[in-house]
């Protein structure tokens, strides 16, 4: 927690933009986020507050000089104490976690058969190429309708990439001669920052990409308007 706040200052990040999550995917994963946040708020409040009644109980007084504690050696109601909450803890995290990445991570057969709009994203240094269903290409721009599942086929060219659009939902590794599928479920419309999260050469820094999320009707219209090959 400590850590994260500190972060926060030194990052100077006044808004993140994954806990403004903009579709149904990344709402799911800014509820894990919180979740960790909250278990791990829970362990680190009870150690500090044990931590000071301890310290205050314990320290060392003229009149206790000659006290000895009582001898808790083997305790089994501690033992199994400290052993059942972790227990409890790691499972509050581990049931959600463990769903949701399986729900999040199809198969690529169920993949290549969901309904949905499917888009093929290819990366290379240093641009993004999205290819539509009707064979429309673009460069560095990439339009989604709203309120639909977003099936992506990614692929690289070149080198590891990583798509992330982080308002829509988390990144994913785009790597050579592993094409990789990812869906993001119900984006609202809105325009959201896309980018390569994973270095990738003296330019990624603009490997950057326009997201635009539009109505059906405006994608519609979209796809029948002419490619923009020249990109950037
Ligand atoms: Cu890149």
């Amino acid at each position: 927690m400590l850590f994260f706040l500190v972060l926060l200052f030194v990052t100077g990040c006044s808004q993140i933009s994954v806990l403004d999550p903009k579709s149904s995917t990344g709402k799911d994963q800014a509820f894990l986020i919180w979740l960790s946040l909250g278990v791990m708020a829970i362990v680190l409040l009870t150690v500090f507050i044990l931590f000071a009644r301890f310290v205050i109980k314990y320290r060392y007084t003229k009149e206790k000089a000659d006290f000895i504690p009582k001898d808790v050696k083997g305790s089994k109601k501690l033992e199994l104490t400290w052993t059942i909450i972790p227990f409890i803890l790691l499972a509050i995290l581990a049931v959600p976690t463990v769903k949701m990445t399986y729900e999040q991570s199809p198969s690529t057969e169920a993949i290549s058969s969901k309904e949905g709009v499917h888009i093929q994203v290819t990366a290379q240094q240093f641009s993004w190429t999205f290819e539509h269903e009707n064979g429309k290409t673009v460069h560095d721009e990439l339009v989604i309708p709203e309120g639909e599942s977003i099936v992506f086929q990614l692929e690289s060219n070149d080198v590891i990439h990583s798509f992330w659009i982080p308002q829509l939902a988390g990144k994913v590794d785009v790597i050579p001669n592993k094409p990789h599928s990812y869906v993001i479920e119900n984006a609202e419309k809105g325009e959201y920052e896309g980018k390569c999260a994973e270095y990738c050469g003296i330019q990624h820094t603009n490997m950057v990409f326009e997201t635009t999320v539009v109505s059906k009707e405006d994608y519609a219209a979209y796809l029948k308007k002419p490619d923009n090959q020249e990109g950037k």
